[in-house]
């Protein structure tokens, strides 16, 4: 069946424009815009674009996330003297760096000491922030639970650990992420060195552990409803409560090959879980970094999870006649 081989969506609904159920609250801001068709991202999902409800918080986010994009994107430029060309070679190097150390959390630093930073963050932070908002209003008026809106916390619960709780608490915003394509690496491995190795830090396992686990999950639920699309697997609904679908074949599927399946609910659930446990833990292990354990590395040592360097050195004699 090599038409089930490949990424595209094969069939394409053309129906009259729909506008979508009428919105369960008030709404101050109608949907706007013409839909129309678009046979290629039909190819990827629904091909049907709009009608988009931009609302206040929509509008508000996409301002602040254009500032702190512009804040970025000409602080990046000025640093290759407006030169549009070097911008462009040099964009991946290029950074906005947080304050030096000497201004702890001063919230008002020299702008091209940190200032800039400041603002562009706090920008970033509102369009995030305010994108949260929409992201759960928007599910409470189609009636929906509120899952989508909870998962995205935990990603931003990380971002605000790397860029603004743990400086606080370590009283200095250059503890902080730098803005940048290459330097924000940097500062991922500088950081993983500077407190002993990020791999000793058992939370880091914990969100490896849940990278890796979301990835096989996404994969063994994708290639299941992908194999039973033949009984038309990817139409919920009516599966999971009769016998002899797609959905039943998925499952037996698993229990044959494992002895145990995941069911057309939990496995939904399995998924959020994974996904949400990956920077839930990941944020709590940064934020022990520096605050709590300074040497993961030493940390494990300490605990009986590493073993320490054997001592094959003899001591230094200290040429100065200090104690060795
Ligand atoms: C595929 C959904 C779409 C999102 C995309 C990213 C921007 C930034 C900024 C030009 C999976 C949009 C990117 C808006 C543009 C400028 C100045 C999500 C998908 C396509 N990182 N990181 C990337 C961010 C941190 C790390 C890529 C953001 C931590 C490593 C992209 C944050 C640490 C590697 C990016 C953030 C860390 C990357 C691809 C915030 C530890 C890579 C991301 C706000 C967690 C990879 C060159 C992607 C790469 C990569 C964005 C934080 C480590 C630029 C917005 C500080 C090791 N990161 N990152 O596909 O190729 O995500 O880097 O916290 O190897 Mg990062
Ligand atoms: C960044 C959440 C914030 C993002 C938000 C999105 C926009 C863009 C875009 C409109 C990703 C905002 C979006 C603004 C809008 C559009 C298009 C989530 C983010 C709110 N590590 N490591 C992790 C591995 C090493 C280090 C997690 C592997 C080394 C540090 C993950 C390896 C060193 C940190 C992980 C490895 C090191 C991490 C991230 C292997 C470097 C973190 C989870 C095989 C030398 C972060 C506890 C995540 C963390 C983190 C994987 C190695 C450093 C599981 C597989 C030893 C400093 N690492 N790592 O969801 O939580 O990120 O650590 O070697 O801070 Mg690591």
């Amino acid at each position: 069946m090599a038409g089930y081989q490949n990424i595209f969506t094969r069939v394409q609904v053309h129906a009259p424009p729909y506008d979508g159920v009428p919105s369960e609250q008030h709404e101050l801001w109608p949907r706007a815009g013409r839909p129309f068709f678009s046979y290629w991202l039909g190819k990827l999902g629904d091909a049907q674009i709009g009608p988009i409800h931009l609302g206040t918080t929509g509008i508000a986010s996409l301002l602040c996330g254009f500032i702190a994009i512009e804040i970025i994107g000409l602080n990046m430029w000025a640093s290759v003297d407006w030169s549009p060309v070097e911008f462009v070679r040099q964009l991946p190097w290029l950074a906005l760096e947080p304050p030096g150390a000497e201004y702890g959390i001063s919230l008002f630093p020299p702008l091209n000491d940190g200032g800039w930073w400041l603002i562009a963050g706090f920008f970033l932070t509102a369009s995030i922030v305010l994108w949260w908002v929409r992201v759960y209003t928007r599910a409470r008026a189609l009636g929906m639970g509120t899952h989508v809106a909870w998962a995205f916390a935990a990603a931003i619960w990380l971002y605000l650990v790397l860029g603004f709780i743990r400086p606080l608490l370590m009283g200095s915003w250059s503890e902080a992420v730098p803005f940048g394509i290459f330097p924000h690496l940097d500062w991922t491995a500088a950081f993983s060195i500077r407190y002993g190795n990020l791999f000793y830090n058992p939370f880091h396992m914990l969100s490896i552990a849940f990278l890796y686990g979301s990835t096989l999950l996404f994969a063994m639920h994708g290639a299941t409803i992908l194999a039973v699309s033949r009984y038309g697997g990817e139409r919920e609904i009516e599966q999971v409560v009769d016998r002899g679908t797609a959905s039943e074949r998925a499952a037996l599927f698993w229990r044959w090959t494992m002895g145990f399946n995941a069911t057309m609910e939990s496995i939904h659930r399995w998924a959020w879980w994974f996904a949400v446990l990956c920077p839930l833990t990941g944020g709590i292990g940064i934020l022990l970094t520096g605050t709590a354990v300074d040497n993961w590395f030493l940390w494990s040592v300490k605990h009986g999870v590493a073993p320490a360097y054997p001592d094959v050195f003899p001591a230094v004699t200290d040429p100065a006649g200090g104690a060795p």
